[in-house]
């Protein structure tokens, strides 16, 4: 494939700046950055009025992350992390994205700007439509935005022949309307970001322990003996979670982390909240660390297994009642293969070993987990091989003890247990055909992946995107471009500007939503809207704001807004009251979801309730055999061809996943810029460069012809394992092939990518690097001013 010449963007990354890396995380300046965006993004007397609300019971539920919330008793005043601030800054911006900025910039030249630029110019505030050949997005009136969703949905030839994709902010009201409409309509095409995010988990653990979530309550990190932290950035992406590594240690507990990097939440923490965090050298938090190669983690667990085993540290009684397939396991770790565990973890023998021994040690062990694990193509097997070691020790229901993924979006569980999936079991859908009267279809729906091949093939021909950033956000970033461009309408419900307006259908609507900082009233008064944290724990939310713009609707009135106009009064379902008041969907989404009887009531109590999970509470395993399963899988070296690096794509410490907050990941000491590469110095100096110099990446992927490259990024030196390569999501994406997917899972396996290094061009190693992706277009360079608070 032909590659076309390179664009300019908005902000120089000639101003980016390298320092060293930090070794522990928070603390003051973590403070000072959090406030100096809210005063900047929304002024004082917003911060005032959405900080002191924020993860508090009578307030609403911080939009970023899915780390859970104290009980109401045990919470602070200030209950919120660094970039839990940033998230509420950005929502409740004072910018606005109008009419006016649309009809100012075309959509090809927003097209050129960076997605941090994008961000930058604030909330959406009116429905906005482009019509086929147009060059401008212009405005339209709801009734007018609904009655063309409801035409372009109505003239399809088949129901799949839509695809309705969930990011994980929506509330579950919201996602409950939503699956409601794609299943009315008659689709199971519900896409959402789980698929790329926590997938692998969901379809591991249903397997081995017969419920795809968490079997873990935040109490359990107050008594566990051991923490394990595997493939997870907390610092950065889960920061709460230190202040609870912090109070294991100060009793006792001993913390484990796995991670090519050494993180700065994984090493110190100095929590802003107590005076010993803002003076003293705060709380050392790991152990142990083990720098592993990526994609080791399954031959670790298994490692460590054969160790216990070995060691004969295993609990015969959990082992005999509750699980089935251990000798099948027992006799595959006792054969294992320590060459090949050695080479695919690039640890030492005694290392694992070590590690082993804080397991056999410890009477209770949490074992958390995150993207580092989930986006392999082993993906699936390394954490059946978690839950293996878990289940030989019985870690599992009870105290201090267990399995905890740790979730991505604030809501990406409530969404799935509220039906946002693809494959919801039968007997969800037979609860939603006896509460609605109408059979739903049977047959599985697209993911993520499959939505994305479904529309380059002309196949699915209608978009609709509740929240999220599709075009950024999924693998091979010009394989979606492509397929986006070749539907007939897209339609993004969203509250910014983002790179998914401008990579659309022939025709694309954006409709502004209110988000969680907003007050949300309908025509029965104030509503409050509920969510599901990584622990299971349902609670309330509402927000303090007024709207964005008086134009705004909510996501519910939104989807039953569509609901009407595409479906009339098929099956005389209640669209319009259940907008009015979300207790009638809470009286749907009681009788339909399991474990949620009672649901208005148990909801809005402070705090709220936690959903049933049967190994949690009782041992009791919903698998086929109805005991937890051993599972045995292989021990694979990945192997890399010489001249290549493994490379993980992965968050900086100033986004939120394709939002760009700012330009600073301060804990990797990187200031002004993100187009950089982290590899071992021996790394550098073996493929004949130096730190500094600027190299396009390129994948290699044998299925098919394409060479996949981003271009222009900077080496940074850094300590990374031999072999190995960290760059940032989602400038990196357009190396992620879409064929390129967990095993069992279908997830992107965007943390193991084959890449290899040459040197940028002088044309485009000026500096002067592309805003967008390194996705680069054929329109050559042009001039823009740089955003002012760059300036
Ligand atoms: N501020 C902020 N918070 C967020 C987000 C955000 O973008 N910004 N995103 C949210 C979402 S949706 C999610 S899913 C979570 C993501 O939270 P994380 O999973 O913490 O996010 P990542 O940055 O993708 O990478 C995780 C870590 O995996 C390590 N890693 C990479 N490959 C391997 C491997 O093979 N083995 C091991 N053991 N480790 C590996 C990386 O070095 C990195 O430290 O955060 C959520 N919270
Ligand atoms: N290479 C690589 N790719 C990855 C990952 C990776 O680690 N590496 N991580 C993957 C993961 S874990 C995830 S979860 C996905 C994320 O995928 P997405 O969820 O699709 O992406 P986000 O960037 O979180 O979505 C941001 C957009 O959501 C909209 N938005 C924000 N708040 C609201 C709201 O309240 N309501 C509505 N309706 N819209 C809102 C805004 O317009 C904003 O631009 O990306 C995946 N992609
Ligand atoms: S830890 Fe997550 S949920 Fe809690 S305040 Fe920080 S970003 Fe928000
Ligand atoms: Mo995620």
């Amino acid at each position: 494939m032909k590659q076309p010449k390179r664009r300019t963007t908005d902000y120089d990354e000639s101003d980016l700046r390298v320092t060293h890396p930090e070794h522990w995380a928070a603390g003051v300046p973590g403070v000072a950055v959090s406030l100096k965006r809210s005063f900047e993004r929304m002024g004082a007397s917003r911060t005032a009025r959405t900080l002191t609300k924020l993860n508090q019971a009578e307030g609403f539920d911080c939009m970023s992350c899915a780390w859970p919330d104290p009980d109401p008793g045990h919470r602070s005043f200030a209950e919120f992390c660094e970039n839990g601030a940033k998230a509420v800054a950005e929502e409740a911006t004072t910018d606005r994205a109008t009419p006016e900025f649309f009809a100012r910039h075309s959509i090809a030249e927003l097209d050129e700007r960076s997605e941090y630029w994008l961000g930058q110019q604030g909330r959406i505030t009116n429905p906005m439509v482009k019509q086929p050949g147009d060059t401008h997005y212009r405005p339209i009136d709801w009734e007018g935005a609904f009655a063309l969703i409801g035409r372009e949905l109505r003239a399809l030839d088949s129901p799949d022949e839509a695809t309705f994709y969930t990011s994980g902010r929506a509330s579950n009201e919201a996602a409950f309307a939503y699956q409601l409409l794609a299943r009315a309509f008659g689709t199971n095409n519900l896409p959402d970001c789980s698929n790329m995010c926590h997938e692998s988990t969901s379809i591991a653990l249903q397997e081995s322990i017969g419920i795809g979530k968490a079997s873990v309550v935040m109490s359990d990190l107050e008594t566990a003996d051991l923490i394990i932290i595997a493939g997870q950035n907390p610092g950065t992406n889960h920061p709460r979670m230190l202040t609870h590594l912090e109070m294991a240690k100060e009793r006792g507990a001993k913390i484990l982390t796995i991670n090519p990097l050494r993180e700065a939440g994984l090493t110190r923490f100095k929590n802003p909240q107590r005076p010993s965090g803002v003076v003293g050298h705060g709380t050392a938090l790991s152990d142990l660390h083990l720098p592993i190669r990526i994609n080791g983690d399954l031959a670790l667990f298994q490692a460590i297994g054969s160790l216990l085993v070995e060691w004969d540290a295993l609990d015969h009684d959990f082992i005999e009642r509750h699980t089935t397939g251990f000798d099948a396991w027992k006799k595959h770790v006792e054969a294992l293969d320590w060459d090949a565990v050695l080479a695919s973890t690039g640890l030492t023998r005694e290392e694992i070993t070590r590690a082993a021994e804080m397991l056999r040690d410890s009477r209770g062990t949490v074992f958390c987990w995150a993207m580092g694990v989930t986006q392999h193509r082993n993906g699936v097997a390394t954490i059946k091989e978690i839950t293996n070691v878990a289940l030989a020790q019985g870690n599992i229901g009870r105290d201090g003890a267990g399995l905890f993924p740790v979730r991505g979006h604030s809501n990406v569980q409530g969404d799935r247990t509220m039906g946002i999936w693809e494959r919801v079991p039968d007997a969800f859908l037979d609860s939603l055909q006896a509460e609605f009267g109408f059979d739903p279809p049977r047959e599985h729906g697209l993911d993520t992946v499959d939505s994305v091949r479904a529309m380059r093939d002309g196949k699915v021909k209608v978009f609709v995107g509740l929240g999220g950033n599709f075009a950024q956000a999924t693998p091979d970033t010009d394989v979606t471009a492509t397929a986006l461009r070749r539907t007939r309408l897209t339609v993004q419900i969203s509250t910014k500007v983002n790179r998914s307006h401008l990579v659309c259908g022939e025709i694309a609507l954006i409709l502004p939503t209110l988000g969680r900082t907003e007050k949300d009233v309908q025509a029965t008064g104030p509503q409050w809207i509920s969510v599901e944290d990584s622990t299971c724990s349902v609670h309330s939310s509402r927000g303090p704001l007024p709207p964005a713009g008086p134009l705004l609707r909510s996501e519910v009135a939104i989807i039953t807004g569509i609901a009407e106009a595409a479906l009339g009064d098929r099956y005389g379902i209640d669209w319009s009251p259940m907008r009015q008041d979300y207790r009638r969907i809470r009286e749907h989404i009681a009788r339909v979801v399991p474990g949620c009887e009672s649901y208005e009531v148990n909801a809005r109590r402070p705090g709220g309730f936690v959903m049933p999970h049967p190994p949690r509470d009782s041992r009791t395993f919903p698998t086929e055999s109805g005991a937890a399963e051993f599972v045995v899988s292989p021990v694979e070296v990945l192997h890399v061809p010489d001249g290549h690096l493994l490379l993980q794509t992965m968050r900086s410490h100033d986004q939120f996943n394709t939002t760009i907050y700012g330009l600073s990941d301060r804990y990797r000491g990187i200031e002004g810029g993100r187009r950089v590469v982290f590899l071992h110095r021996d790394d550098i100096a073996a493929l004949g460069f130096d730190d500094g110099d600027h190299v396009d990446l390129s994948t290699r992927w044998d299925d098919d012809d394409i060479e996949r490259t981003a271009r222009d990024f900077r080496i940074v030196e850094y300590d990374t394992p031999r072999g190995t390569a960290a760059a940032y999501y989602p400038e990196t994406n357009p190396l992620v092939p879409l064929d390129h997917v967990a095993e069992g899972s279908h997830q992107p396996a965007s943390k193991s990518v084959i890449v290899s290094l040459s040197r940028a061009d002088s044309t485009s190693s000026s500096g002067v690097t592309s805003g967008q992706n390194g996705v680069d277009s054929e329109e050559g360079e042009k001039e823009h001013p740089r955003p002012k608070h760059l300036s």
